[in-house]
């Protein structure tokens, strides 16, 4: 039994992530989430709180973070600012969080010598062309494009030279776009599926074209256990699950899930160096670790995440429309 402290637990793949380790395994959990406006703690709602505590703060904050790092056996660390839109529109809040956030949880485990897994993302590497063969690995070259990526990249930097430096015990994992239940409404596929819900045409950026590689959030999760299990310290794998679709074919299947015809949809405003596609070539960790996606089926995957937004309307109705009028002022 260890004492898991997971940070941004009540945002989309953190409360994942904490429903995910109180049903496989008896370790105790503390979250510390900020509870920004992508922080929801009704996404915790029901879990077991004699394994769960929440506390309300921010990762920047270096004495509260000293006790509880203090307390910890492991730290989880999903707590960022992740959407790309809002860092073309305000980048400072990713300075702060996903930089400044980092280095103080950094410090922190350097100090109590406490155990840091660091969720990062693929956006890290840039982006592919749709025909290039292949795909990113964990050799591939650091090549951010959006303010939101480069923080993040600038994050998995921070933690290798603590490692490196400071002897900090940390692992990194690079994830694919991730879907499923909880996941707020700016994002592309709950977006899409709220806005047919509410009788909204769903909006593409450009023509569709942009690929991305999906996998269901659980399988996003346990692979993070596994790297917490038996990953080498200091070192970085890449986690998907051979999900690569392009956007309008996404919308596509949405569409005809919900009964609407195919064209039901409108093109909007592209995405400011909006990247191409993204793709994982996951063989390290499924060699040297032996990790498997249980939810490779997308298309399985999208109609239980349809479900669930259908049956869900209170948790996703309160963002919806503020989420719907940013857009709308950016003519997307
Ligand atoms: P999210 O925006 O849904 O959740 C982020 C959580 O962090 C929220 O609960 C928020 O309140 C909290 N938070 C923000 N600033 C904080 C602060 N200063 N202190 C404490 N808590 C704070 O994000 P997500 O999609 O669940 O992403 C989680 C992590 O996974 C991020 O690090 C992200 O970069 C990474 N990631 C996401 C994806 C994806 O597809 N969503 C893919 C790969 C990696
Ligand atoms: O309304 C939309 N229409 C549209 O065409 C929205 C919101 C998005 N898009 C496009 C942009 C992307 O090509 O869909 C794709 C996915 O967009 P997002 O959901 O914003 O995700 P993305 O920018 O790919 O980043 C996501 O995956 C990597 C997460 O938000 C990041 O946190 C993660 O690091």
């Amino acid at each position: 039994m260890k004492h898991l402290l997971i940070t941004g637990g009540a945002g989309f793949i953190g409360s994942n992530f904490v429903r995910h380790v109180l049903a496989h395994t008896d370790h105790y959990v503390t979250v510390l989430d900020a509870l920004t406006y992508a922080g929801n703690q009704d996404s915790l709602a029901g879990l077991d709180e004699a394994r769960m505590r929440f506390v309300h703060g921010s990762i920047a904050d270096s004495e509260l973070v000293d006790t509880l790092v203090g307390d910890a056996d492991v730290i989880v660390h999903f707590a960022a600012e992740s959407h790309n839109d809002n860092s073309l529109h305000d980048p400072r809040p990713f300075l702060d969080t996903n930089i400044v956030g980092t280095y103080v949880l950094l410090e922190a485990a350097r100090k109590h010598d406490v155990r840091l897994h660091h969720v990062s993302t693929d956006e890290v590497y840039g982006d592919l062309e749709l025909d290039d063969p292949l795909r990113f690995s964990e050799h591939t070259p650091y090549n951010p494009s959006s303010p939101y990526s480069a923080t993040k990249a600038g994050s998995d930097m921070l933690v290798r030279a603590w490692v490196r430096s400071f002897g900090v015990r940390a692992t990194i994992s690079n994830c694919s776009n991730n879907y499923g239940p909880y996941q707020h409404v700016e994002k592309f596929i709950p977006r899409q599926i709220t806005n047919v819900i509410r009788g909204i045409r769903p909006k593409l950026y450009g023509a569709g074209l942009n690929v991305r590689d999906w996998i269901h959030a659980d399988d996003h999760s346990s692979a993070v256990l596994t790297i917490i299990d038996n990953g080498q310290i200091g070192e970085t794998y890449l986690i998907g699950a051979d999900g690569e679709k392009n956007n309008k074919a996404v919308v596509e299947m949405i569409l005809a899930e919900m009964g609407q015809g195919p064209d039901a949809y409108d093109h909007v405003t592209d995405r400011a160096g909006h990247d191409l596609r993204y793709a994982i070539d996951a063989t390290r960790l499924r060699t040297e670790l032996g990790w498997q996606p249980r939810f490779p089926d997308f298309a399985a995957g999208l109609r239980d995440t349809i479900a669930w937004y259908r049956e869900h309307e209170e948790w996703w109705a309160p963002a919806k429309d503020a989420t719907e009028a940013f857009y709308a002022r950016r003519g997307q």
